[in-house]
């Protein structure tokens, strides 16, 4: 039998591969495309009563008196909305008038249960921080107009003041401001005006104070004694990025690495989310949602963490899903294919599930479809029958299938509850699909001719292996 040339290989399949090492997932309006591993669901698509739906900020509240609900700015008709996490859509909380942009909720019992919004107007009757309480109502709290604000973690260098980007006449300053109301400056005039503020909480970013400029497309970081320092140059231009958050803290980072996010309102870019390391080095990391104008994390999950974004129609929930793929071995790495000669071997990357556990794996001949309960069939002979995982979830590349393989429709089942049978919701299937093959083993001499179709190939994109230290 003639076997495949690993060069020849090489050179079929990189520009097929390579050409998509992401995986897109359509929704309505949006087609975002998201790294292999992440699936994003819309929360709330616009928001009833306004015509122009553009969401500016989230913030999500905790168990308390507002619930475990997020919580929206709705810029155009100053709305407060309340958004489901649960994907039951989002209803008005109160208004405020026009142009709320920040919002968030207090760590610090001496701020009480309320909600703080920021409006960057003079506009009667609310402007600057109002404080809006668990049935609505609004209280005035701080007067200058205000753009953004964040609250420090507990215990920080910070202290336990509300800080605020305070615009207008030119120039931006951010303020403290203490449980009273009253505000003192905490930073002289900073550098490419206002933006958006958050605070880092700890590992590799440390404890502090950043601020997206909307001007210039920097990212600054604030110490505690108020001077300020260049930390990122996002690259995306003026007026062109907004909100930004930080997904540590959790119990375990899983798939989301340690990173700053921050979206992209505007601009070429607009749409995206930049994904920024502890270093300041900065890639897009999702593209193609309408304008991104602010990002909050919870930590919990599958995955860790739930990223939630606000966009010019709506809220999305990003995660995560425990994802099992077949991938083939290429000279630059893992390419992910569902086509196999039977001369290659098969693997796998598992992804997002729990850390250190081992899971039962069954490489089958192909189920149509798979049902409720039903008993798992036979392994494939010789065939890998578990697998673990590591700290963040995921198992690199393993061989799961050594060649010879025989051809014919093959599925692989994760069985995650290790009963034996198929639980919908519960166990992973490669390509997370209940009818289709998992994968194919064809011929040698067929193999050539297949590749030349790249429509054949189901599902493809590339997994390398320098992209990922874990792998
Ligand atoms: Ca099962
Ligand atoms: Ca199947
Ligand atoms: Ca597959």
């Amino acid at each position: 039998m003639r076997t495949i040339d690993p060069k020849k290989l090489f050179i079929l399949l990189v520009p097929i591969l390579f050409s998509a090492n992401i995986v897109t997932t359509t929704k309505a309006l949006a087609s975002p495309t998201l790294p292999f591993g992440f699936k994003a669901t819309k929360l709330a698509s616009g928001f009833p009563g306004s015509l122009a739906c553009i969401t500016s900020a989230l913030s999500v509240s905790g168990d308390g008196p507002f619930g475990d609900d997020l919580y929206a700015t709705e810029i155009t008709a100053g709305g407060i909305w309340r958004v489901s996490r649960e994907g039951a859509g989002a209803t008005q909380f109160t208004s405020v008038g026009e142009y709320p942009e920040g919002l968030t909720f207090s760590p610090f019992d001496s701020f009480g249960n309320y909600l703080y919004v920021a409006i960057p107007v003079w506009k009667e009757p609310w402007w600057g921080i109002v404080r809006v309480d668990p049935l609505g109502k609004l209280q005035g709290f701080f007067n200058p107009p205000t753009e953004s604000l964040a609250f420090p973690p507990g215990g920080s260098d910070y202290g336990e003041y509300l800080y605020g980007v305070v615009g207008g006449f030119g120039s931006y300053k951010i303020y403290r401001i203490d449980s009273t109301g009253t505000g003192t400056e905490f930073t002289d005039t900073i550098p490419g005006g206002g933006g958006s503020i958050r605070f880092s909480h700890g590992e590799d970013f440390g404890t502090y104070l950043f601020m997206t400029c909307g001007s210039t497309g920097e990212i600054y970081k604030v110490y505690p004694d108020g001077s300020c320092e260049l930390f990122a140059d996002t690259g995306m231009g003026k007026w062109s990025i907004g909100g930004l958050d930080f997904d540590v803290g959790g119990a375990w980072q899983g798939q989301w690495g340690q990173s700053m996010y921050v979206g992209v309102g505007a601009g070429p870019n607009a749409g995206s989310i930049l994904r920024i390391t502890p270093r300041g080095q900065v890639s897009v990391w999702a593209s193609g949602f309408e304008a991104v104008t602010d990002i909050c994390f919870q930590p919990g999950g599958e995955g860790g963490f739930t990223m939630y974004i606000a966009t010019g129609e709506g809220v999305w929930a990003i995660e995560p899903s425990a994802k099992c793929e077949t991938f083939l071995m290429t000279e630059k790495g893992l390419g992910m294919t569902d086509i196999f000669p039977q001369t290659i071997d098969v693997y796998i990357i598992g992804l997002s599930f729990a850390p250190w556990t081992q899971y039962d794996l069954y490489v089958v001949r192909d189920v149509d479809p798979w049902t409720d309960g039903m008993m798992i069939p036979p392994r494939i002979p010789g065939t890998k029958t578990s697998f673990s995982t590591g700290a963040d979830g995921s198992t690199p590349g393993i061989i799961v299938w050594n060649a010879p393989l025989t051809t014919g429709k093959f599925d692989i089942l994760v069985d995650v509850n290790r009963n034996g049978k198929y639980d919908p919701g519960i166990d992973v299937l490669d390509d997370n699909d209940i009818v289709t093959a998992g994968f194919f083993v064809i011929p040698e001499y067929a193999f050539g001719t297949i590749l030349a179709l790249a429509s054949c190939f189901t599902a493809f994109g590339a997994f390398r292996l320098s992209k990922r230290k874990n792998l």
